[in-house]
């Protein structure tokens, strides 16, 4: 039995990789520094893996941005656009941090390569384009290169790449008339030269990563898998070849992957464990092919049920022997923090909760137990005794269960989940109300959280700020906040979001049955990362979350002000959820608190409240079947949250990186007011899904992309303005950046947000006033 992991996090137990890369990035630190930072933490995480005595340690899990773009780096998959970028760049480095964050430098002005959610997770990689004259070649070599240097440190690792199939679906063709999986005879080749190179090297085992085999399949993709993993089989007969897939079970695809001659095969038994019965049925595993069972959650922190994984093992043991079986975590462990070691603040994380959790260090060391416990007897030894009695502890823990909520959940009927009356009345009402004008123009919610904010904000956590000094420097940011927005003719100010974190850990900090950590952090995209509230416990809000900010701000404007909250599936979906109820019970307790947050500031006179659900389309099912379900207890939990105001309240929702056009009908139902979308990265082809469908309310299509310290021009704004204008009348748009402005710097936001205003204003003596 060997134990095997597929992933570790890669930003440092103290986030040393986004420090360094934004050093890099703001001239503050060289090229070699950087490369150095990330030396080190590859080292360190090799080292303490070895410790853990994990068999099977990966190499290649490490990147600088996002594993994706390292596979595009690799194949050469370069857009023409960066060619420039290429020529004037001396390292690789250069051009591949320019392809993930655009460039304006010198001359060139390059815009960054899209960005969507990974599956369904809250990690974001760069989406691959392809063109139909695509050509590939072998660019990039830190695969190489990364397992040499664990060699050279006495660590023998297993490569992990992304394998070819899901490298080329989860890419977009730049142009018609091909499909991109027709591109796969053109790509093989330079996995090819590239497992040449590994095994030249000295490699022995190579995890490919197919993920996208948890989801649905055409023939033609199945044909895919099956030509890529015999060809590579048959060419490295030395090499041993890992297959996995995660977020799902395989499904319909079991059949293809079964047939093929691989070493082992991964099972994420967290989210797939039918898989296995499946797979022991007599004669459906290849002889050859040994079982790596996804028995420890690498996507959630709870510590992981011994007696429930070594059930797994042993069955999987008893039919295929003891040298067949690998055990391993669900996926990657990017997805969980660091080291719970680090968590040493009770009023935090209470040691209580402490107990009931793990993060990926901790997942190594389960790992190493369960290898120990599954070769004895193990009912009668102390690891597993000690785990069991953890587990207890939690199902019998207080903290977790409060009759008044499950009451409130037991009460609710169907008027809760709708608005008094349809928008057509409620429009009427809304502008009679606040009287905008035609391309009304607003921001989604934050603006820039500068260095001062943040050491301000971690001054006064440490008790070196005292609360009065704090909530001082926040009145006086809110109040700048709200002149400057007067001054640049923003219609719908905000109140800035100085006092929070992040937008669901602000909200967890608050809402009882939540806890959160110190140093959990996870990697989001690129150098950014986010704290995960921890979800333990029947939800609940013991007082109000918001009111005192908006209020605040709404005392300094006679514009209205829009109060800002976070939707109830958003706060699911970012945090780590309790695996010991159903999440859709979890959703609507969530959607109660926020419904009462929503309430009490209708009843403050805020007539415009913004419920973000950014996250909806990310937690979407993998699988189509699965959908309808969740859907409809999502868009029910946000129409739980939002329903209860006045036909005159103005109900706002913002979404991120949605492929709208499948969903697209649970979007109208829930009968948001006003929705504002990411969409400028992708120019607005987002749009085309809201008019082909008629959608019936309110839209602001993000006019420019957030992401990027790229200011944009007026005339660029107003094409995408115009363009949204042919597609939908112009008294259903809204005008606004496509996302929330908390990473930008105040210099390019307020230059931003003027050409903004400007060009709305142009469209206004274009288009003229409504009838
Ligand atoms: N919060 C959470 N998840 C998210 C977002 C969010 N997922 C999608 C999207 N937004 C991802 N975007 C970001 C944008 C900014 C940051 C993180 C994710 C960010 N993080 C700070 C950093 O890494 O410097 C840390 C935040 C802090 O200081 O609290 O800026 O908004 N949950
Ligand atoms: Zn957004």
């Amino acid at each position: 039995m060997k134990t095997s992991n597929l992933g570790y996090p890669r930003i440092g137990a103290h986030r040393e990789l986004k420090r360094a890369c934004e050093k890099y990035w703001s001239n503050k630190i060289s090229l070699e520094d950087l490369i150095e930072a990330g030396k080190s933490i590859r080292a360190e995480n090799w080292k303490l893996q070895q410790e853990k005595e994990i068999d099977l340690i990966p190499s290649n899990d490490f990147s600088f941005y996002d594993q994706v773009l390292d596979t595009t780096l690799m194949v050469g998959a370069i857009p023409e656009r960066y060619k420039k970028a290429r020529k004037s760049n001396k390292n690789l480095l250069d051009l591949y941090f320019a392809m993930a964050r655009g460039l304006q430098k010198d001359g060139v002005d390059v815009i960054a390569m899209e960005m969507t959610k990974w599956f369904d997770t809250n990690y974001h990689y760069i989406v691959p384009e392809f063109t139909k004259d695509q050509e590939f070649e072998l660019v990039s070599q830190k695969i190489v290169e990364e397992f040499q240097e664990a060699k050279d440190l006495g660590i023998q690792t297993k490569p992990v790449l992304l394998g070819p199939v899901t490298y080329l679906l989860l890419g977009k063709e730049k142009e018609e008339g091909f499909h991109r999986l027709d591109l796969l005879p053109k790509l093989l080749p330079v996995y090819h030269s590239i497992l040449k190179m590994l095994a030249d090297a000295g490699a022995t085992w190579i995890q490919f990563d197919e993920p996208i085999l948890s989801t649905d399949f055409s023939e033609k993709e199945k044909e895919a898998i099956g030509k890529v993993y015999n060809g590579i089989t048959e060419a490295f007969p030395n090499l041993k070849i890992l297959l996995a897939s995660y977020f799902g079970d395989y499904g319909d695809n079991l059949d293809t992957v079964l047939n093929l001659p691989v070493c082992a095969l991964h099972l994420d038994l967290k989210s797939g464990a039918d898989d296995l019965d499946k797979v022991l049925e007599a004669g459906r595993l290849n002889q050859i092919t040994s079982l790596s069972l996804g028995v420890i959650d690498g996507r959630n922190i709870w510590k992981n049920d011994f007696e429930s994984s070594l059930r797994f093992i042993q069955k999987a043991k008893e039919k295929l022997g003891e040298e067949r079986i690998i055990i391993s975590p669900s996926c990657s462990l990017l997805h969980v923090p660091n080291d719970l070691d680090l968590e040493q603040n009770e009023k935090v994380l209470s040691t209580e909760v402490k107990d009931w959790v793990a993060f990926a260090k901790q997942k190594l060391e389960e790992l190493q137990s369960l290898k120990i416990l599954a070769n004895t007897d193990y009912k009668s030894q102390q690891l597993f005794l000690d785990n069991a009695a953890s587990m207890e502890k939690r199902r019998s823990s207080k903290l977790i269960h409060k009759t008044k909520v499950k009451q409130r959940l037991e009460h609710l009927e169907a008027k809760d989940y709708r608005r008094e009356s349809s928008f057509d009345k409620r429009k009427i009402l809304q502008d009679e109300h606040l009287k905008l004008p035609l391309f009304p123009t607003t921001t989604i919610g934050s603006f820039p959280q500068t260095k001062e904010v943040r050491q301000k904000r971690s001054q006064f956590k440490k008790g070196e700020l005292t609360e009065q000094g704090y909530v001082n420097f926040l009145m006086e940011q809110t109040f700048e906040t709200i002149r400057l927005q007067e001054n640049i003719g923003l219609d719908v100010p905000v109140h800035g979001e100085f006092e929070r974190n992040d937008m669901v850990e602000y909200f967890g900090e608050q809402l009882e049955g939540f806890t959160f950590t110190q140093n959990g952090w996870v990697q989001s995209y690129g150098s950014r990362c986010v704290k995960p509230p921890i979800i333990y416990g029947d939800v609940s809000r013991p007082v109000p979350m918001t009111v005192f900010w908006t209020s605040f701000a709404q005392s300094l404007t006679n514009r209205p002000v829009k109060g800002m909250l976070t939707g109830p599936v958003t706060i699911l979906q970012w945090s780590f959820v309790r695996d010991d109820q159903a999440r859709s019970v979890t959703c609507e307790q969530i959607a109660l608190a926020i419904l009462d947050e929503v309430l009490d500031l209708e009843k403050e006179g805020i007539s415009i409240i913004q419920v973000d659900e950014p996250a909806i389309r990310e937690g979407l099912p993998l699988r189509k079947k699965d959908w309808e379900k969740y859907l409809d207890w999502a868009i029910g939990a946000f129409k739980l949250s939002t329903s209860g105001v006045k036909d005159s309240t103005q109900i706002h929702t913002h979404m991120c990186y949605s492929e709208f056009n499948d969903i697209i009908q649970s979007i109208a139902d829930m009968d948001a007011d006003v929705i504002t979308i990411e969409c400028s990265r992708s120019q607005m082809e987002l749009l085309d899904a809201f008019s082909e469908f008629d959608y019936p309310n309110d839209i602001g299509p993000g006019v420019y992309d957030i992401h990027s310290p790229r200011v944009p021009s007026e005339e660029e704004i107003i094409k995408l303005l115009q363009k949204a204008e042919n597609v939908l009348p112009a008294s259903k748009l809204w005008v606004n950046p496509d996302c929330g402005l908390k990473t930008r710097g105040w210099e390019e936001t307020i230059s931003a947000l003027k050409i903004m205003v400007s060009a709305a204003q142009q469209m206004r003596e274009t288009v003229g006033q409504p009838s």
